[in-house]
């Protein structure tokens, strides 16, 4: 097939990216054979014939009809109209990278999984991240969870992990995912709203499953909108099994932590770059590994004897329920580095099909009934977007081990499967291709025993629905409940059905009582009290309504750290954006110097200047101007510097944009700096009777502002305050015009 064979002098991999320059892989070298390149090349048709007039179709005369001989014709616009495949049920919105995952040590101990045995040992990985409600063209500043998953092509065949951004689950078992998915997708009517939750069904739906609260209350905080992929924390969600070579099995948690830090954008602030840069997250991540900023998580573990199984106040087969880490430590035991985009966003972060069922000798699954249906659902749902059975077979897909089974024909078969037999037994093919024992490295299930009725029904340990969703808000820093109580706010605000804010309402209460008080105070509303309503109206026909409502448990621990964003590292600014705000008469040299600072520590430094191109310096320097105020946006940046130079600070203390720019950044708690000479701007922003006193170390940390003579004594200071990433305490009197 020519688009399986190099073009001529092509050259692998793609040229052009950073990729080309990260060492090859098992996998790498696995997609290099498919990976085409047309530098160089003539172009011909599917069928390899050589094209010279690619403008005109054949006519009758060069007025007349086309002809329906034209084969190239018919050939280029029938592949057109078949470019098309379904999106994502779910998830459809995504960006993926390619990297590699290393063990720090052998975890021997509690799994024979090869990929967790030698440290020099590098898997190939490809990871998609992802929104859930939204459609392919989505904003990827939605409200919204995101999807981790990752692909580790292990030398013994693909174990993908599934996981979110989020550590819990909206329901308990998998025949209610159509349900919440329905509810949560834009309405069947009228198909409103896109990439949204604030709207009746979804709320309708919530507020009638309690198994939903402990999520929704991570679903309504800061978690919901990140900074970035590269600075979210990623979860497997559910409980699974690790088996070691003795066969001992122990249950697992899987974490992701990213290296810098865990951050959020402010909620204004994502809608307004939902307009500015829909592509924000996606742009982010790929420019970020352009640059050769690779994102790094940690990949942890919390570990579960055995025989601990039922030591805990809640059932870890329950996927609404995390483990606290206060109680089980997380185990941080090797590294994930993203380090090469995609060549091709179709053939790969399309194409690329996860399924939590691939997993590998020393991995298994329990019994949560969340995953047993993500089992199924998984190639099912590949079977239509990908169109057959045959979907393992695409590049992205296939392992990097290869693959023999008795698995035959279908749709767009690639293999060509040599003799006779397609069959077990057989002795005409040698009985090949053969079965391997434990020795040889064949998967075998964790032999469970299971003693049970088939029934169905929910385990009384699951109905503990309000524990955890407490334990959750009150571990939140305080700047984070308010954004919680906001969030909440603004989505049952949206909500038209009065009885659905009120049933919200209802379910808020079991949780903490301040939090459903002020959302109802915004709301303007009571809460319902002394109603006979069941909460939970999920309800099989035949039960009895008071056995399935929720138990009242309180946790047994009042807070944890580990849930709270506030407590991630903050020390660096790596790859933090930061706007330099100038106009002609900049006064370079104090620029310069503040931009070096910024690029030493890893910050990414643009320009804003009234009109694009260059801005001419008080020295007459020539500065080239990133983006013009037309372009750029203070929602695309960390953080904001205003240069000193007479008439470029005129000239910005008299711009709206600027002083927008200034406000907008102070309300959505940014890092600001400004030379002294530059005070003007300042002066005429909104919040100039806010400025800081002096420029002590600690008052410029508590205030996020820096005011400087010294162009490098005001880089170090400005350096500490992007680090914080933002100023919550600002957003109190929350009436900042911009
Ligand atoms: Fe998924 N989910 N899911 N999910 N999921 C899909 O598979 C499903 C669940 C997750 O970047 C679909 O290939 C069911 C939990 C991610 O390609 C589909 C249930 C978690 C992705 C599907 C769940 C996830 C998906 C749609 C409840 C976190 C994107 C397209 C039983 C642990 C993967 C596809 C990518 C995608 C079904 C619940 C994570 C339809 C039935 C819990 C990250 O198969």
């Amino acid at each position: 097939m020519s688009t399986k064979k190099p073009a001529k002098d092509s050259v692998y991999p793609q040229p052009g990216s950073s990729s080309a320059a990260h060492p090859e892989n098992a996998k790498t070298t696995d997609l290099a054979p498919d990976t085409v390149d047309a530098s160089g090349a003539y172009m011909n048709t599917n069928q390899g014939v050589k094209i010279s007039d690619d403008e005109n179709s054949l006519k009758a005369g060069n007025r007349g009809p086309s002809l329906l001989e034209d084969f190239i014709l018919r050939e280029k616009i029938t592949h057109f109209d078949h470019e098309r495949i379904p999106e994502r049920v779910v998830h459809a919105r995504g960006s993926a990278a390619h990297g590699v995952f290393k063990v720090y040590e052998s975890q021997a101990a509690v799994t024979s999984a090869a990929f967790l045995q030698d440290p020099e040992a590098e898997t190939p990985v490809f990871v998609r991240f992802s929104t859930v409600a939204g459609s392919r063209g989505s904003t990827d500043l939605a409200r919204d969870v995101r999807g981790f998953a990752v692909k580790f092509y292990t030398q013994e065949g693909n174990f993908d992990l599934v996981g979110n951004n989020m550590p819990v689950f909206f329901i308990q078992d998998a025949i209610k995912f159509p349900d919440l998915i329905h509810a949560v997708k834009p309405e069947p009517d009228n198909e409103i709203p896109q990439a949204a939750s604030a709207h009746d069904t979804f709320w309708d739906f919530i507020s009638l499953m309690p198994e939903s609260a402990h999520m929704v209350m991570w679903v309504m905080s800061d978690r919901a909108i990140p900074r970035s992929y590269r600075m979210m924390e990623g979860f497997g969600v559910h409980t699974f099994r690790l088996v070691n070579a003795e066969g001992v099995s122990s249950f697992v948690k899987f974490h992701w932590k990213p290296l810098l830090g865990v951050h959020s954008v402010a909620w204004d602030e994502a809608q307004n770059i939902s307009g500015k840069d829909p592509d924000f997250h996606r742009r982010d991540l790929w420019n970020a590994i352009e640059s050769g900023n690779f994102p790094e998580w940690e990949l942890g573990i919390q570990v579960v004897p055995e025989e601990d199984e039922h030591k805990f106040e809640f059932d870890l087969l329950d996927p609404t329920k995390l483990i606290p880490e206060e109680l089980v430590p997380v185990q941080r035991i090797g590294k994930l580095t993203l380090n090469r985009n995609p060549d091709n966003f179709f053939a790969e972060t399309e194409q690329v099909a996860f399924h939590v069922g691939h997993i590998v000798p020393g991995i298994d699954f329990t019994n949560d009934p969340l995953l047993q249906g993500r089992l199924f659902s998984y190639t099912d749902t590949q079977l239509i977007r990908l169109g057959g059975p045959n979907f393992h077979e695409i590049p992205i897909n296939r392992p990097v081990v290869p693959v023999y089974n008795n698995q035959r024909d279908g749709h767009m078969r690639q293999t060509i499967n040599k003799g006779k037999t397609s069959y077990h037994p057989n002795s005409l093919g040698g009985g090949c291709p053969f079965l391997a024992g434990k020795m040889e490295g064949g998967f075998s299930s964790y032999p469970e025993r299971i003693e049970a009725h088939k029934i169905r029904e929910r385990s009384r340990s699951f109905f503990d629905h309000f524990s955890q969703a407490r334990l959750f808000f009150n571990s939140q820093s305080e700047p984070e409940k308010n954004h919680i109580i906001d969030a909440f706010s603004f989505e049952l605000g949206k909500v038209q059905t009065v009885a659905v804010r009120e049933r919200m309402l209802r379910i808020l209460a079991q949780i903490d009582s301040g939090l459903a008080a002020q959302v109802a105070y915004a709301l303007r509303l009571h809460i319902p009290k002394d109603t006979d309503e069941p909460l939970n109206k999920s309800i099989p026909a035949d039960a009895d309504p008071a056995a399935y409502q929720p138990e009242m448990k309180e946790s047994t621990l009042a807070v944890s750290g580990a849930l709270s964003m506030a407590n991630t590292p903050k020390d660096t600014i790596q790859t933090r954006q930061v706007a330099i705000l100038a106009a002609d008469g900049v006064d370079a040299k104090a620029l310069n110097t503040v931009k070096k600072a910024l690029l030493a520590q890893g910050a990414v430094v643009e320009v804003v200047a009234p009109r694009q191109g260059y801005v001419i310096a008080e020295n007459d320097e020539q500065i080239p101007v990133d983006k013009s105020f037309l372009t750029g946006a203070s929602v695309l940046y960390d953080a904001v510097y205003v240069p000193g130079g007479v008439n470029s600070v005129a000239t910005l203390a008299a711009h709206p944009d600027a002083v927008h720019f200034l406000n907008e950044a102070f309300k959505h708690c940014k890092a600001i700096a400004a030379d002294e000479a530059a005070q003007q701007v300042l002066e005429a922003t909104y919040f100039h009777k806010k400025l800081p006193a002096d420029n002590e170390e600690a008052t410029v940390l508590a205030s996020g502002i820096a005011i400087h003579d010294k162009p490098g004594k005001l880089a170090d200071l400005f350096i500490l305050a992007i680090a914080q990433h933002r100023f919550w305490e600002r957003e109190v009197p929350r009436k900042i015009p911009a």
